[in-house]
């Protein structure tokens, strides 16, 4: 930090050395250690019937367009640079309607995160929700917390990732022994750098105002995972800004999604068995350090569990079992209920709309996510993943400056799950 009587500037990012050029095999061109997309596009197709689909697949595995987000009626695809002529021939060839959103990706991803900004005289930490920043500030954060606030705040290592790195988890808790329990975590896919931000948001609010949050919030035990996928996490800072996996294995091939190797249903519909693909389910259930360490705290810890929430992005939905196929648990209209007073919450906050439904009927089906586990396997009541902003403008290369009214709006959907589980 360098910094000056009152102000302090924070470098966040990293400085750039001389260009050397490479290509991966899937043609994106790597500049010190680092994939750049430019010339990539981000496009969304509109109302893309079954047929029409099947020429999107296609494209895919032609390693001309990947999968963004979405569902059939709004589908975002990233084309790649060199095919930007033929998949616009394909789709208009096909009756697909297309909008260009993003013209160049690499110049989104320069501009998404600032790297210098200014803090007013800051002691303790590093983190701010001005800008994205690394593992190791917000590692620096949970122990600040935990040294600031020793009657509210512990920090625990749950286990150890792929590389190393510490799945930290950080409990608040007022100590009332007949407190129920609520596991929030973020991070799992390591692009959707809003969840982290979001959930060390959440974190600093309750902490650093809790005798102002209602009974139900100060009443229940919090466990914490800001970012359960570090490996993958610093991956997407240093090497490649659109890394979703772990990092397991190396080369091409590297990573496990994390949200297909939860142990219930796993290896079903929406999960896949190649290494290659980036929703690889792993060579089992829990077989990554990642996912077991949850499994083994939530199981292990004897905690009044009620509800899980994981966030990810994007999208904007609100999303309860189950993911693993189109149909829903018995009490599904319990968390439907929650669901939309979730929804109405965040749309009084922030104005932001906000689609709540069962995951595979909402948006599709795919297994092994930490959401059906917790339903299913760990038998949480509420059980939620929050598909944070935005809606596709800029998707996972959501710029810094929507941080805090994002995580304003999953703060109050957090407060309302909080009302729910302390009546369940
Ligand atoms: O596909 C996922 O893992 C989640 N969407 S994301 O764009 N963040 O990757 C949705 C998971 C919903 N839950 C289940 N399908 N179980
Ligand atoms: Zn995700």
């Amino acid at each position: 930090m360098r910094c000056s009587t009152l102000i302090c500037i924070l470098v966040i990012g990293q400085g750039w050395a001389t260009p050397i050029a490479n290509t991966t095999t899937e043609g994106e061109v790597v500049v010190q250690g680092r994939v750049l997309y430019t010339g990539s596009q981000l496009w969304k197709t509109r109302n893309v019937s079954k047929e029409q689909i099947k020429v999107l697949a296609e494209l895919r595995d032609e390693n001309e367009i990947s999968m963004w987000g979405g569902n059939s009626t709004a589908l975002d695809i990233l084309v790649k640079p060199d095919a930007v002529n033929h998949v616009k021939e394909k789709l208009n060839e096909s009756g697909i309607t297309f909008e260009v959103v993003i013209e160049d990706l690499q110049k989104a991803i320069d501009e998404e995160n600032p790297t210098e900004i200014e803090l007013d005289d800051r002691r303790g930490h590093r983190l701010t929700w001005q800008a994205y920043h690394r593992f190791s500030d917000i590692l620096g954060y949970l122990d600040y917390l935990a040294e600031t606030y020793p009657d509210l705040c512990t920090v625990q290592t749950i286990g150890q990732s792929v590389q190393g790195n510490p799945i930290k988890l950080l409990k608040i808790s007022n100590g009332n022994p007949g407190n129920k329990a609520i596991w929030m975590d973020g991070g799992i896919h390591a692009r959707e750098w809003i969840s982290p931000a979001t959930v060390t948001f959440i974190i600093n609010q309750f902490v650093s105002n809790f005798e102002s949050e209602s009974s139900a919030v100060q009443n229940i035990d919090w466990y914490i995972t800001p970012v359960l996928n570090p490996d993958g996490y610093e991956y997407s800072h240093t090497r490649d800004r659109l890394w979703r996996k772990n990092r397991k294995g190396g080369g091409q091939c590297a990573g496990v999604d994390l949200n297909r190797n939860f142990g219930y249903r796993w290896g079903g519909r929406g999960s896949s068995k190649n290494p290659c693909t980036e929703t690889f389910g792993g060579s089992g259930p829990f077989s990554e350090p990642e996912t077991s360490a949850v499994r083994n705290f939530i199981q292990g810890n004897g905690a009044n569990w009620k509800a899980y929430i994981s966030f990810h992005s994007y999208g904007q939905y609100i999303l309860y079992p189950w993911g693993y196929d189109r149909v829903v648990p018995p009490d599904y209209k319990d968390l439907e209920n929650v669901a939309r007073k979730v929804a109405s919450a965040i749309r009084t906050t922030g104005g932001s709309h906000y689609t709540f439904g069962p995951a595979a009927n909402t948006l599709y089906p795919a297994s092994g996510g930490s959401d059906d586990w917790a339903k299913g396997s760990a038998k949480f009541k509420y059980s939620y993943t929050i598909e944070l902003r935005d809606n596709g403008r800029y998707g996972f290369v959501l710029p810094a400056a929507y941080i805090q009214p994002t995580a304003t709006e999953a703060l109050a959907a957090v407060r309302v799950i909080a009302e729910a589980a302390a009546a369940a």
